[in-house]
């Protein structure tokens, strides 16, 4: 397979006006027929030089009918044709005209991309390169044009006809057939492209943008799924509500369509007014749906919303400027969900998630920067380095620059690039421009692959009354980076004093002046080594770096002690690091338990563990009693709450240490829990108590609420862990109870870890009552695949079976083989049972879907993180799948270079 690279992009030797697109959507063959015009784009001819060829992309289940240039239809001696590509040669001078016939077989498209069939509809997904599946064209962002479409079915049954833009015209034709013409004002690349026929209903709303347009909202579904679409409806009149408030910036047509189905690769996709999504991202209602999937429709709604400025109106000039609009997106989505529930939950959220997986991709074979220098298959860079540690980065200008500073450099990257397709440069310089700053050494973040360290260290001078911070930062070699630079981290940062209280921050300037920043500044730091001295320091503080986490960092602080870590669990101001200091304490006894446990040896079950980690001194008390602060804190969340007595994830803890072993840090992780839950039993017995909805209670989807649900799942799950019958009983009672599927699924969590009969009875009940919610089905199958119940794997085998799971649904495969993935026990079994399992499943799916196999195996990217025996069988497996005949690019891609 051939890489692409960033440094070889060239502009087209022709770019195109406009399209014009004509569907006849058959059961057995799809003809479209596309008429483009097209206008050199080469500049001046050297001397005899001959025009360029136009190649356009294509894919092996297109069918060329018949290609003509300006009205004459060409032989077949006059263009080549290969698997990949319609080259036309000796084409006319100036502006000229094409059309291209293809068939095509969405029915048999399992790949899920381009145009195919799902539950009956046609649809289509297009980004990145889709759109070669569905006609030969120059599939490339920097390619814009005006689209018409005309689109053709029959009317009973493919009653709705949706496509870009605006309808312009519909009408019945003989046989049945009927049609419809949509117009897209706006010039777009062809990855925006989207169509949709099929037995839709539909749900409509009016929204008024701040000009006093109307538009109309609607969201289409298949009919039984209409009662489940209120909460996407909000979700989208908030989101367009937001951005006017927050960037000024107003929808731009009358009509914005969402579309929801049941096979989709990833989440959704912001086809121009055209969005299509995974059901699971539409469908909501209180008793198929968690907080959790509130909480993401209503992310995933905006985050497409927003695209149509950043990703629409201003686009990628090439695919590996990806970033520009992803991490962009990703940040206004986590602003906007900031907003609207709790702020600084969402940002712990959000850094639990980089840290535990952004965090291990960074320090793994397949690292790259945000805007990757080379890929064989695009779609394998649609990873978390693009999109999260993406946001982050745009999180630094943001801190830098402040909200006001933002904002005008969105202003002025909007009236540079507006109907362009830009780089993120480009982004970059409209930043520094609009606020007159150098931002060169944030640039670097776009270049560099690795999570850069950094190491403070701090001096107190009791005469001098100064205190110094002493920063010094290094980004470890990834793969084809040896050597990196130093990059822009701004350090957002506090100094406590004896009373827990913020001091003023009284910053030495270089030629001696001092800066006043307040109680909370942002230090500038972008060299290998400074030093932050600051004044009128009387006693000597502790200090809470990083507030906000204020850049993707892994940060040491020198000789920091367990006695400051509980100090700032107890009193930072700021939240983010109040739960930090949490983590960094839990992550410390981990670390040490865990090494106490893997020297000691011996077997690896959960009471010989318990043992030894009891031998190795246990929980300390003070950890214990400041969980406990927390926990009785009135003045606290209930999210937070939840999230302060969290552990850090398995991942995080495997990055930090070499070669690990999974199943033992599963149980030294499961002791802790356990320590803490015997301990503090009496307060999560009250809290469980105290926030139970009041009986009657209808559910509702708001911060308030969900911060009940969330402490009172979370104590019940510690609770769980102590195994004790009346617990269990309990659970049952709990999960029979439940009046919404946020709680039925906590408790149901809670007893798929547990071995015993009410396992099995919880799972049979779930099944019975809905065997006729696929999406809720999709958390039955998951639940099982994650479960750490020893010996799982046999189970798992056995759903491949289950009449609920189906191997050519992406939802499918996501919750059952990657919910498996998860799995630190029964995935990482040593006796290899979990990797022979998932590499076949591999195997299996990329017979039908490559993006599903390339991310499934993904799984076996981190082998270098375990200890020897483990890595030699993942290993064995990449080998295996690499060596696979016929194996796709996708896939190739990942496990080769995984491997490397
Ligand atoms: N832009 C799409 C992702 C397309 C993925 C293609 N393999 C969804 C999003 O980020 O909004
Ligand atoms: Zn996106």
């Amino acid at each position: 397979p051939q890489q692409k690279f960033r440094k070889d992009y060239a502009p087209p030797p022709y770019t195109i006006s406009t399209v014009h697109l004509d569907f006849v959507l058959g059961e057995e063959t799809t003809t479209v027929t596309s008429r483009l015009h097209l206008l050199p784009n080469y500049g001046a001819l050297a001397e005899g030089a001959s025009r360029p060829a136009l190649p356009l992309d294509g894919r092996k289940d297109v069918k060329l009918v018949r290609v003509s240039v300006g009205g004459t239809q060409l032989s077949a001696g006059q263009y080549e044709l290969s698997e990949k590509l319609l080259t036309l040669k000796d084409l006319p001078a100036g502006e000229f005209d094409i059309e291209v016939v293809t068939e095509i077989r969405p029915q048999d498209n399992s790949l899920l991309e381009g145009l195919y069939k799902s539950s009956g509809n046609f649809c289509t997904q297009c980004e990145a390169e889709g759109f070669r599946g569905i006609t030969f064209f120059l599939d490339r962002p920097d390619v814009m044009a005006k689209y018409t479409t005309r689109i053709e079915a029959d009317e009973g049954a493919y009653p709705v006809l949706l496509g870009n833009g605006n309808l312009k015209e519909t009408g019945k034709m003989e046989g049945g057939r009927h049609f419809a013409v949509w117009e897209d004002p706006f010039p777009k690349p062809c990855y925006l492209f989207a169509l949709v026929a099929g037995k839709l209903s539909m749900k409509e709303r009016t929204y008024t943008t701040c000009s006093g347009r109307n538009v109309a909202l609607r969201i289409f579904v298949q009919e039984e799924n209409l009662c489940k679409v209120d909460h996407a409806l909000d979700s989208l009149v908030k989101s367009m509500k937001w951005d006017e408030d927050t960037f000024g910036l107003e929808y731009d047509l009358d009509l914005f369509n969402i579309v929801a189905v049941d096979d989709f690769n990833m989440g959704a996709m912001e086809n121009k007014s055209l969005n299509i999504f995974n059901s699971r991202l539409v469908l909501a209602s209180p008793q198929t749906a968690t907080d959790l999937d509130y909480s993401r429709i209503e992310g995933v709604v905006g985050h497409e919303y927003f695209h149509n400025w950043t990703g629409n109106r201003v686009t990628c000039r090439d695919w590996f400027q990806l970033t520009l609009k992803e991490g962009l997106t990703v940040f206004r989505d986590q602003e906007f969900t900031a907003d609207m529930n709790s702020r600084p939950v969402k940002r712990i959220e959000d850094v639990m998630m980089l840290r535990s997986s952004q965090f291990t991709e960074d320090a793994g074979p397949m690292a790259h920067p945000i805007r990757p220098e080379s890929y064989i298959k695009m779609d394998n860079f649609y990873t978390l380095t693009v999109y999260e540690k993406g946001s982050e980065v745009v999180r630094l200008y943001d801190t830098l620059l402040g909200k006001e500073g933002f904002r005008k450099g969105m202003e002025l990257y909007f009236k540079r690039h507006d109907g362009h397709a830009v780089t993120c440069d480009d982004f970059l310089a409209a930043m520094a421009d609009a606020n007159n700053v150098n931002l060169d050494t944030l640039g670097r973040w776009y270049s560099q692959a690795g999570t850069p360290h950094l190491h403070v260290s701090t001096s107190y001078d009791a005469a001098a009354k100064t205190y110094t911070l002493t920063c010094k930062q290094h980004t470890p070699p990834s793969p084809g980076q040896d050597n990196k630079l130093p990059v822009l981290i701004p350090i957002k940062m506090g100094l406590l004093g004896p009373d827990g209280a913020d001091m003023p921050l009284r910053l030495r300037g270089t030629d001696g002046s001092v800066q006043d920043l307040g109680t909370t500044g942002v230090l500038r730091f972008e060299e290998a080594e400074t030093s932050f001295v600051f004044e009128g320091v009387e006693v000597e503080p502790v200090p809470s770096l990083l507030r906000g986490f204020s850049a993707p960092v892994k940060m040491e602080v020198e000789g920091q002690t367990d006695e400051q870590l509980l100090f700032l669990l107890a009193h930072d101001s700021d939240p983010f690091n109040r739960w930090e200091a949490g983590q960094r304490l839990s992550k410390k006894l981990l670390l040490k338990l865990y090494a106490a446990a893997a020297a000691a040896g011996g077997a690896h079950n959960s009471q010989a563990v318990a043992e030894r980690c009891t031998a190795a001194g246990g929980v300390p008390e003070a950890m214990v009693s400041a969980f406990r602060s927390v926990l009785s804190d009135k003045d606290l969340d209930g999210s937070f709450k939840s999230m302060a007595v969290s552990l850090p994830t398995g991942n995080e803890l495997l990055d930090a240490l070499q070669g690990g072993d999974p199943p033992l840090l599963h149980h030294v992780r499961m002791y802790v829990v356990k320590q803490l839950a015997l301990q503090l039993r009496p307060e999560l017995e009250t809290l469980v108590k105290s926030n139970d909805d009041p009986a009657g209670e209808p559910y509702h989807f708001n911060a308030a609420a969900c911060a009940r649900r969330a402490i009172k799942n979370r104590c019940l799950a510690m609770l769980s862990s102590l195994e004790e019958p009346e617990i269990t009983s309990m659970l049952l009672d709990r999960f029979k109870a439940a009046t919404n599927m946020t709680d039925e699924i906590a408790a149901l969590s809670c007893l798929v870890e547990l071995a015993g009969p009410e396992r099995d009875t919880a799972l049979a009940a779930f099944y019975d009552k809905f065997r006729n919610e696929p999406l809720v089905l999709l958390k039955w199958l998951g639940l099982q695949a994650t479960s750490n119940a020893p010996g799982n794997v046999s189970l798992v085998k056995s759903l491949v079976d289950h009449p609920a799971f189906n191997v050519t649904n992406p939802n499918n495969c996501y919750s059952l083989f990657l919910g498996f993935g998860r799995s630190p026990v029964n995935f990482h079994a040593a006796d290899g049972s979990g990797y022979a399992f998932m590499g076949d499943a591999v195997l299996r799916v990329d017979g039908i879907n490559h993006q599903v196999a390339a991310r499934m195996v993904s799984a076996f990217t981190t082998w270098r993180q375990y200890d020897t025996e483990r890595q030699a069988m993942m290993r064995a497996q990449l080998e295996r799948i690499v060596a696979h005949p016929g194996l796709s690019e996708n896939v190739f891609e990942i496990a080769s270079k995984s491997l490397k």
